[in-house]
């Protein structure tokens, strides 16, 4: 074979890889199948537990390892099969830092999920898993479903908060828990499989005019609690100028 019969096949394979990741990304960003059910979860905790690449790893199967902090929020989707069911998965990915609080309203309109995130190597992360909790309790729906991730458990060796006390922390708060990899994937397709199938038989079981079980990962939150606390919420809530701008767009 002469060199350039070699490179000749090298372009051609290349040119083929090409052409198949293209029709694959086209067909999963295609999905045209008819939505039974479009749910919105919203995916919070402190700045750097990984959040984004949660998301990011769930929708596109991609990890990043030096992912950009947030700013405001970012969304992104997958189609998904629940029960026989098609469900679309609005996934609300917004910012840890303080300084974005003020988009809290309309990250929080319509939300049915949650995945409250803190990073097993960063106890800071998971000591102030109260207040995502309590803010979530404030702005979110009546009834949510929640789950509690402990995220980077490929880094074990960096493990700051023991798996069993993570455990009675979400009893405690009456959620179930979960450990994930943004990294090695581990788990990330789970946790979001569990709070969809979660929300999808809720909703059905609604629909059909039943009361909502207050079962599995789902919270109950009673409107007197949420009003009691949307008045604490008010007081304690900074505003500031770019957030109002992620507002407003
Ligand atoms: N080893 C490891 N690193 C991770 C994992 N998940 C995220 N990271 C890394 O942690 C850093 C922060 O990840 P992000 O996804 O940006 O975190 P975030 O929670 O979205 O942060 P903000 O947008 O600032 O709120 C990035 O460098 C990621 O590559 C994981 O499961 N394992
Ligand atoms: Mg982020």
């Amino acid at each position: 074979m002469t060199p350039f019969q070699f490179f000749n096949i090298k372009i051609k394979l290349k040119l083929w890889l090409a052409a198949v990741s293209i029709i694959h990304i086209y067909m999963e960003n295609n999905d045209s199948r008819d939505i039974d059910y479009s749910f919105k979860l919203v995916i919070i905790g402190d700045s750097t537990v990984g959040k984004s690449s949660i998301r990011s790893r769930f929708t596109k199967n991609e990890f990043c390892q030096s992912m950009p902090s947030t700013h405001g929020f970012k969304n992104d989707y997958k189609i998904v099969d629940i029960d026989s069911k098609v469900v679309k998965a609005e996934i609300w990915d917004t910012a840890g830092q303080d300084q974005y609080r003020g988009i809290l309203p309309s990250f929080y309109r319509g939300v049915k999920g949650a995945l409250v995130v803190f990073d097993i190597t960063n106890r800071e992360s998971f000591k102030n898993l109260s207040k995502w909790i309590r803010e979530l309790k404030l702005m979110g729906d009546s009834l949510l479903s929640v789950l509690l991730i402990g995220n980077k458990n490929d880094l074990e060796n960096e493990r700051k908060v023991p798996q069993e006390e993570a455990k009675i922390y979400a009893q405690k708060n009456q959620l179930l828990y979960m450990e994930t990899s943004a990294l090695t994937a581990e788990n990330v397709d789970k946790a979001f499989q569990d709070v969809l199938t979660d929300i999808l038989r809720s909703t059905i079981v609604m629909m059909a005019g039943g009361e909502k079980p207050n079962i599995g990962p789902t919270k109950k939150i009673t409107s007197s609690e949420k009003q009691k606390r949307s008045k604490q919420l008010a007081m304690d809530a900074p505003r500031c100028a770019c957030a109002c701008i992620c507002e407003i767009f």
